[in-house]
């Protein structure tokens, strides 16, 4: 059951000093900072598992805020394997908010989302490496918990997309004019 290995031992340290900081009250929890944003224009999006220690069962998922109603179940934190990952079905652009939902299925049932200003204590949000980002959840409701922050953990990466700059389609397609036009002559 215990999946420690040093990298989830670094990550646990991580998340620990991330509620130190946490726990100063210039830092609240309500800050209009709170929440995790895209650094560039056409990120891919991958959302990496990294482990859990709970007795509960929560499944995670990413909610495009963007598309009404649009929620991609991702994980469950008593099957889903260290390392797993999946990418986002769409590019996001500078500024945007990537949101999650975490729903406790078995034990203390209850949902918090990333969108929910009463429930983002719930999620703890390292973002001194702004590509790589990383949040641990609290399964039970504030104030109540043991406020661990390992009940789910898990990454998210954002990575650069090579999308063709249109000026660049328009020369391509303007040359071959002038070819044709050449050979006609
Ligand atoms: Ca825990
Ligand atoms: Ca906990």
């Amino acid at each position: 059951m215990n999946k420690s290995t040093p990298f989830a031992a670094a990550i646990l340290s991580a998340l620990a000093l991330a509620s130190v900081a946490h726990a100063d009250p210039v830092d609240s929890g309500d800050s209009p900072e709170f929440g995790i944003y895209t650094p560039f224009d056409n990120a891919q999006v991958e959302v990496t598992w990294l482990g859990s220690n709970a007795g509960y069962t929560g499944v995670l998922s990413l909610v495009d805020v963007a598309v009404s109603s649009s929620s991609l179940q991702l994980f469950n934190n008593h099957s889903a394997a260290v390392n797993e990952n999946v990418v986002a079905s769409r590019l996001y652009n500078e500024g945007e908010r990537i949101d999650f939902t975490y729903q406790i299925i078995r034990g203390g049932l209850d949902t918090f989302a990333t969108f929910i200003q009463t429930d983002q204590q719930q999620f703890q949000i390292d973002a001194s490496n702004p590509l790589e980002i990383l949040v641990g959840v609290e399964d039970i409701r504030y104030p109540n918990g043991d406020r661990d922050h390992n009940d789910a953990m898990f990454l998210v990466t954002f990575s650069p997309t090579e999308v063709p700059a249109p000026g660049a389609l328009a020369l391509f397609g303007s040359g071959l004019a002038m070819v044709s036009r050449r050979r006609r002559a």
